[in-house]
């Protein structure tokens, strides 16, 4: 038996014996891969809790039947675009949510702190992404409902730890793991022709976390050697603040949305609420749709603003378009029926 087992966790261990409901052994179990003395020693044991971890809540799955569990972890969309967070134990999936938004998630230097998807919204100038932290992903503890969230999402961060020897290792388990539930991380989506077989594509790009670590230098420019040409990386850490902003900024623009206000034919446009969000490309007819299915029939022509940071030479101000003009990020639009 490993020696120095504080009487904290002894404690644990007392409750997750005395534990009646799968909850509170779950609970228990938590507490005690916390808390649990991390030595050579004790390797063998926190191996077993791990274990027994994911049993239990394996277990629970199936009592409670997969389609109650899987609605349970779904996660409803908000905002004007949804991003995943995906990784391997302890990497900094948490401490970026917690980073970029109102979340108040719990973070631990212990494995599996975070065994619901959690969401939170990161605000965007004029609007709000969700950001959804996932549970860790490693052979123990992998559940396929977490394929699922992805395919729902727009985009995914894989996030990888800078100061781990095994960063590698961890990546390819990932991908492997994702690969097992029919999901595949790619740079950039291949067109839908070409998309038969049963694998899921989903866009990824690395966040290259725990920038500040002694070892992050290496480590990066090891990562970047084996995957720099399979995905975009990004250093960032949570610790020096490194890389978060670049990182918020690369979240709106791979959602690849445009923000259009509307306004009303003699007066300035409200520019304080929020704006509409349509995907980059739209019409003015996308819009008008968005904004009153009658318009499909009844609109005639709309004027167009551009916005002070538009970069098109020729700004529009006020100019008449048609229907099928394609609007730009920032746009003012006056809708005439
Ligand atoms: N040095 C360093 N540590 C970090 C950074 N981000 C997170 N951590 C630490 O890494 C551990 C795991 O963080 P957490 O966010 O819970 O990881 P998760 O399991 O992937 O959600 C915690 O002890 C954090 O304080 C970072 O940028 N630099
Ligand atoms: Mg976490």
């Amino acid at each position: 038996m490993p020696a120095n087992l504080t009487p904290q966790y002894l404690a644990a261990e007392q409750r997750f014996k005395d534990a009646v409901s799968l909850d509170e052994k779950l609970e228990a179990l938590k507490e005690m891969m916390a808390v649990i003395p991390k030595h050579k020693g004790t390797e063998k044991l926190q191996a077993d809790l791990k274990r027994k971890f994911a049993k239990l809540q394996t277990e629970g799955e199936k009592k409670h039947g997969a389609s109650k569990v899987s609605s349970l972890y779904t996660v409803i969309r908000e905002g004007a675009g949804q991003v995943v967070l995906l990784g391997a134990p302890n990497v900094g999936k948490s401490s970026i949510l917690a980073r970029l938004t109102n979340a108040t998630p719990e973070i631990g230097d212990y494995p599996f702190t975070t065994r619901m998807p959690q969401p939170g919204m990161m605000p965007f100038e004029n609007i709000q992404i969700q950001i959804v932290d996932m549970p860790a992903i490693a052979p123990e503890i992998y559940h396929p409902w977490m394929g699922n969230i992805v395919r729902q999402a727009d985009d995914t961060f894989l996030v990888v730890d800078l100061s781990s020897d095994d960063l590698l290792d961890e990546v390819d388990t990932v991908l492997q793991l994702l690969k097992s539930s029919h999901l595949e991380l790619v740079n950039a989506l291949p067109p839908k022709s070409e998309s038969g077989s049963s694998l899921t594509c989903c866009r990824t790009m690395i966040l290259a976390n725990k920038f500040d670590s002694v070892a992050a230098s290496e480590n990066l420019k090891i990562l970047q050697e084996f995957f720099g040409s399979q995905f975009e990386i990004l250093p960032v850490s949570t610790v020096s603040g490194e890389g978060l902003e670049a990182l918020r900024q690369r979240i709106f623009q791979r959602l690849d949305i445009i923000r259009i206000y509307t306004k009303v034919p003699g007066k300035k446009p409200d520019l304080t609420g929020a704006p509409f969000v349509l995907k980059s490309g739209s019409t003015v007819l996308d819009l008008a749709r968005t904004v009153h299915r009658e318009f499909e029939q009844t609109l005639k022509f709309a004027k167009v603003w551009s916005s002070e940071k538009s970069k098109r030479s020729l700004k529009f101000d006020g100019q008449m378009v048609e229907r099928t003009h394609r609007l730009e990020d920032g746009d003012i639009l006056e809708l005439h029926g």
